[in-house]
């Protein structure tokens, strides 16, 4: 039996989504972020040393595994013959599958972590100085970087109905997150990455993709 230690509002619903196109049995443990530091509890560094979510276990090959993008191989290597990428599309599949946490999620935490820079208390005479730096690196690096991925990503989609063209692969499940994210941050619309905006709501329109939803509770980008 599969265990899926799922965190509200994270990266595990992508899991989540997976784990329900493949129709497995599985059981979700549930752990809920701290309020106020957005932190995942300690409780998940008994699973996995680093505790971040998502993490599977699987009692069948005894394996515990972290790293999203891993998860998704993992499962579709054991259990899912049907969304392994054709052969013409196996770099295609493995390119985007890699993109998502190693260019896409990387500028779009920084700008996060920036703008909330930019609204966290601090000394009245900082503030000012606090607001032009973190301006000035979201200008420079962040705002260019993320306008860069998002329209190569939309350039991408403008040919392709899911990553590898026609049938969903790992690639789709691993990019879901960081788009979704973007849509709900509203930095993704309908009328500046239309292609890309399309697909977010092709994806979260499939029903495996609806269950899981349900299942995982609490979810801010769906
Ligand atoms: N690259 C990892 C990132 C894992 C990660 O950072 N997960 C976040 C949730 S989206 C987390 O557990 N955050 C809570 C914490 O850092 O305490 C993956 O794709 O699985």
């Amino acid at each position: 039996m599969i265990t899926l230690h799922h965190l509200n509002n994270s990266r595990s619903q992508r899991i989540l989504w997976l784990l329900e196109e493949l129709g497995l049995e599985y059981n979700i443990e549930f752990y809920e972020r701290d309020p106020k530091t957005i932190l995942a509890p300690d409780s998940l560094k008994r699973v996995h040393p680093l505790g971040k979510s998502p993490i599977i276990t699987d009692k069948q090959t005894s394996i515990t595994l972290a790293e999203s993008g891993a998860i998704i191989e993992y499962l579709i290597d054991t259990y899912g013959e049907q969304f392994k990428a054709p052969k013409e599309q196996h770099w295609n599949n493995v390119y985007w599958l890699h993109f998502a946490e190693g260019s896409l999620m990387p500028p779009m935490v920084m700008r996060l972590v920036f703008t909330k820079m930019k609204q966290s208390p601090m000394p009245f005479f900082i503030k000012p100085i606090a607001r032009m730096l973190a301006d000035k690196v979201l200008s420079m690096f962040i705002d260019p970087n993320n306008k860069r991925n998002l329209e190569y990503v939309e350039s991408h989609l403008s040919q392709n109905k899911y990553f590898c063209g026609d049938q969903v692969t790992a690639a789709d499940f691993q990019m879901s997150f960081p788009l979704e994210a973007s849509v709900a941050r509203g930095m993704i619309r309908e009328d500046n990455y239309p292609h890309t905006y399309e697909y977010v709501k092709r994806f979260q329109a499939r029903d495996a993709y609806k269950r899981g939803l349900e299942k995982g509770g609490e979810y801010d980008y769906a």
